[in-house]
């Protein structure tokens, strides 16, 4: 198996109200993603604000964080060819109105930025983003 690589999902608390969780695991686990790690936490606002940085003086910025801040979510590390890829187009556009159906926004999300799940898009922001969820000695190596 070549190109195995790792990536950080986190489903939003809407997830956890609705009762979506189950649903959502087991479309990566259908897709053959193995699930590595997996924790309910509920999210700071200094969690929040380092996760979204990028995105921090853009006007949903304040929304973006209300719908997180001292709230819980479900993270998530799964792991599987070219993983980073296939979780984002299995999550669907960043707009779930407009996300195509089949995925997991088009089908299951019409709001923003309340839309469901966030997926790390390359390498380097799943190194980032784990640390936010997870302790470095906690990484599963096997
Ligand atoms: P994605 O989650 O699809 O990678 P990003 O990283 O561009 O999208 O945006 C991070 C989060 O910010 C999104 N999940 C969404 O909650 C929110 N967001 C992005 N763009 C908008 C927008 N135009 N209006 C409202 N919220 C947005």
């Amino acid at each position: 198996m070549s190109q195995v690589e790792r990536t950080l999902i986190m489903l939003k608390p809407s997830c956890i109200e609705r009762g979506l969780v189950g649903e959502i695991l087991s479309r990566f686990e259908k897709k053959g993603l193995k699930i590595i790690q997996m924790k309910f936490l509920k999210m700071s606002r200094q969690m929040v604000e380092e996760l979204y940085s990028v995105h921090k003086g853009k006007n949903f910025y304040e929304t973006l964080v209300e719908t997180l801040e001292g709230r819980r979510i479900v993270a998530i590390v799964v792991e599987g060819r070219k993983a980073i890829d296939v979780v984002r187009k299995l999550i669907g556009s960043t707009d779930p109105a407009l996300a195509e159906p089949g995925t997991i926004r088009g089908d299951l999300a019409i709001e923003i930025p309340d839309n469901l799940i966030h997926a790390s898009d390359s390498p380097e922001s799943y190194k980032r983003e784990y640390l936010i969820f997870f302790k470095e000695e906690e990484l599963q190596t096997t």
